[in-house]
């Protein structure tokens, strides 16, 4: 285990580490009779007729189609297979943040299908979406531990980028060699072939397999076309769709995977198809000639040498040895992960999700009858007396590089009158939820206040503390608190804002997470950039948990 310092000792690794699986049981049921119904008829043919008879595959019989593996696919595979399995490690940590799976955007508690944590959400008190993370081993998940979703999203963000470029080498050599014709189906014929198969394996029989080298069966056919035309594409169209940027500007795109939190819990089935994969995958390789199998996918030769099957080991157990090495990195160099990051994803952000501008898009039906709370209410004595006073007293103080400093009151602030708007907010642990937001757009503010031409980005201060200690903070480029939908909002469906959703003011930046968007905020200040603040990360939350300056995603 990690020498963790107190504060995060008593975080990443709690007294209560309990793991828990619910699924909601009318879906265990449903799930359970649809692969009854696909497997029935199976049970049913073999008692009655036998099992069936299997025709050699075509591809067998015919040179001139391709076969063998050449180099660049066997590499293909392999590195897929290292990413792939980091990948599901650091979404799985992901996850234990928020360890609870809705089809619906609200989240509200108990509406969950899936929950992977033993609490029910108390009511008697506050329960913050924090205070329901769950730890994880780190023998399951990288980096594992409580809350160390900062880092997890660093390997999964980091990792994906060797995916798709992987994904995108393996197309393109697929089509323009004619190695697609070994995948992609080209008859009908295909599924009445695969049935057939499929009762073998169904009644636990292993049926005549053809040699990998020319063809492969056509069961196993299409479920390497589901995974490389299917798994593979859904599982990063199911990410986009997590996005705040994406879905606060084009909701119809989360709407076609049935919402946000829809797209979330496709993306965990995704990878649960993934691991069903990969464990029947190996399975048969080891139980159809292992040894002939290892030498095609490793050495893309057809013999019985042993050569492929200790290389393709030592292969595996180095993509075991990266998981260590993700490991050590994510504790020991955690500031360098963050950073390389950073440099791989920051400039194409600006480019490409940092540039949607979010537009509204809800209506007050929409808006959700349940908001996680996240953070911690501010315990100054200065801020509980402005409580005490009805914020009579309290003064907005706007400073730093600009021509005008100002102090204003919540009266002041109103008379510039109010914007409105209905928006998700997406929090970095996963949930979501819809509500109304109303106040002033920091465009205003900053029209106000005039900075110089050298103050390119705005800090601000709470008056809470943040999880290690410490005043909550955090930074906005200049350019994108002038966005459309960036606010000072006062007000929450309708009415003030709620003490604990961030009274008087707290911000709104609808393009990104939900750790942008300073709650009871103290004062804002422009300076020239945020290297200037804190630990120069951008935030508290960047500087502590190894948050993204920029979260479009
Ligand atoms: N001062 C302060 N502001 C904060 C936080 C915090 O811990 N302290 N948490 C952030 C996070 S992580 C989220 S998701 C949102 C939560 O806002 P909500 O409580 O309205 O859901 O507030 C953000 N603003
Ligand atoms: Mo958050």
């Amino acid at each position: 285990m990690i020498p963790f310092d107190a504060a995060h000792r008593s975080l990443h690794y709690p007294d209560d580490r309990r793991i828990c699986l619910w699924v909601r049981p009318s879906l265990v049921f449903g799930a359970g009779v649809a692969v009854l119904l696909f497997l029935a008829p199976a049970w049913i043919q073999w008692a009655m007729a036998g099992l069936p008879n299997i025709v050699p595959s075509p591809g067998a019989a015919s040179s001139s189609s391709p076969h063998g593996f050449p180099l660049w696919l066997r590499l293909c595979h392999f590195l897929n297979f290292a990413f792939i399995m980091l990948l599901i490690r650091s979404g799985v940590c992901i996850l234990m943040d928020h360890p609870r799976l809705y089809f619906n955007d609200h989240c509200t508690p108990g509406s969950e299908w899936l929950r992977l944590t033993p609490l029910s959400v108390p009511t008697d008190r506050l329960w913050t979406a924090k205070d329901d993370s769950r730890y994880i081993s780190p023998l399951l998940a990288t980096p594992g531990y409580r809350h160390s979703i900062g880092i997890a999203r660093v390997w999964h963000f980091l990792v994906v980028h060797g995916f798709i470029l992987t994904g995108i080498v393996f197309y393109v050599l697929l089509m323009s060699t004619g190695q697609w014709r070994r995948l992609v189906p080209e008859s009908w014929d295909i599924i009445p072939q695969a049935w057939a198969y499929l009762v073998h394996y169904a009644t636990f029989h292993l049926p005549p397999e053809p040699n990998g080298f020319y063809a492969y069966n056509p069961l196993q056919q299409l479920a390497y076309f589901g995974v490389v035309f299917g798994l593979g594409p859904l599982a990063i169209l199911t990410g986009l769709a997590m996005s705040p940027a994406v879905v606060n500007r084009f909701p119809w795109y989360a709407r076609l995977f049935g919402g946000r939190q829809s797209a979330r819990s496709i993306h965990f089935l995704n990878m649960l198809g993934f691991v069903g994969f990969i464990v029947i995958h190996v399975a048969l390789v080891v139980l159809t000639g292992f040894v002939r199998n290892m030498n095609h996918i490793v050495m893309g030769t057809d013999t019985l040498h042993p050569q492929g099957m200790v290389l393709g080991l030592l292969a595996i157990g180095a993509v075991g040895l990266s998981w260590v090495a993700a490991h050590y990195l994510s504790w020991y160099a955690p500031r360098q992960l963050q950073h390389t990051l950073k440099l791989v994803t920051y400039p194409m952000q600006l480019l490409t999700l940092n540039r949607l501008s979010p537009q509204n898009a809800y209506t007050k039906d929409d808006i959700s009858p349940y908001f996680w709370p996240n953070g911690k209410v501010p315990t100054r004595s200065d801020w509980e007396h402005l409580v005490e006073t009805g914020f009579r007293d309290y003064r907005l103080k706007i400073g730093g590089l600009v021509e005008n400093p100002v102090e204003l009151s919540l009266t002041d602030l109103a008379a510039f009158g109010e914007q409105d708007q209905i928006t998700m907010h997406h929090c970095i642990q996963g949930w979501s939820g819809i509500a109304q937001w109303g106040g002033i757009p920091m465009a205003t503010i900053v029209n106000l206040v005039r900075p110089f031409p050298k103050a390119r980005t705005v800090v601000f201060y709470s008056f809470g503390d943040a999880l290690y200690g410490g005043a909550y903070y955090d930074t906005q480029s200049l350019e994108n608190v002038l966005k459309p939908q960036c606010l000072l909002a006062t007000r929450m469906n309708g009415k003030p804002l709620p003490e604990v959703y961030g009274a008087p003011i707290r911000l709104r930046v609808e393009n990104q997470l939900g750790y942008k968007m300073v709650k009871w905020i103290e004062r804002i200040e422009f300076v020239e950039s945020e290297k200037s603040v804190g630990l120069g990360e951008g935030g508290k939350n960047e500087d502590d948990e190894y948050f993204d300056l920029l979260p479009n995603i």
